[in-house]
């Protein structure tokens, strides 16, 4: 029997979820994975599960963890690889990833993550563009210190957890990137656990298809 559960929402569309599954996944936590389908005006079923009525949440050999920070704290505890092992780069990996758990609402707003589609061109408000702008900084920052492929080096960690649905709304919004973007984004969406969980996004049933999320054409 499994060790606890992770509830997540939509994969096509949550992005929040992705953090958090890929975290747990990362650290090999022993747990179910309870996949509730978001509705279009808040999930009554979500609602009556996690503390916050939002997902991911976390249940784990009695612990409840919500919020992907917390849980990718709690994942570190057991597998401390998430983060870099040397002290000044993991305070670095850590701001990053808080900055990018508090902020880069603009882009939220702009470009909502849907794994199934191409919204080339649209949507690049200058709020947008504005986020778009520090976190190409950010990845840049970290790839020419570490080297790649990842943010800091060779092993996909929290990080690059935290950053990975914004790879994929640049894969469905293409805004205009650096090269270096570029690469980093094509690496965020070949790791093995990013490609499975698109493989199972794209299986989802028709019927989870939202139109706040789909029905967009400027
Ligand atoms: N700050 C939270 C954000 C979680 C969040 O906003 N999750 C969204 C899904 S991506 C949600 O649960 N929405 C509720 C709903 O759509 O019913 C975290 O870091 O986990």
């Amino acid at each position: 029997m499994a060790e606890g559960r992770l509830v997540i929402g939509t994969k096509r569309y949550s992005s929040w979820s992705l953090r958090g599954w890929l975290l747990v996944r990362l650290a090999r936590l022993d747990v179910e994975e309870v996949v509730v389908p978001l509705a279009e005006n808040g999930t009554a079923a979500i609602k009556a599960i996690s503390p916050t009525g939002l997902v991911p949440f976390l249940e784990h050999r009695g612990a409840r963890v919500w919020e992907s920070l917390a849980i990718a704290e709690y994942c570190a505890e057991f597998h401390p690889a998430l983060w870099p092992q040397d002290r000044t780069a993991r305070a670095h990996a850590r701001s990053i990833a808080s900055e990018m758990h508090a902020g880069f609402r603009g882009l939220r707003v702009s470009m909502p993550m849907n794994l199934g589609r191409d919204f080339a061109g649209l949507r690049r408000t200058p709020e947008a563009l504005a986020d778009i702008a520090r976190i190409e900084a950010i990845w840049a920052e970290a790839l020419s210190a570490h080297g790649g492929p990842f943010l800091f080096g060779k092993e996909f960690g929290a990080a690059d957890a935290m950053f990975a649905p914004v790879v994929t709304r640049f894969l469905t919004w293409k805004p205009d990137l650096s090269e270096t973007s570029r690469a980093y984004c094509a690496a965020v969406r070949a790791h093995p656990l990013v490609a499975r969980w698109y493989d199972e996004a794209a299986r989802e049933p028709a019927d989870w298809l939202l139109s706040k999320y789909e029905d967009i054409t400027a």
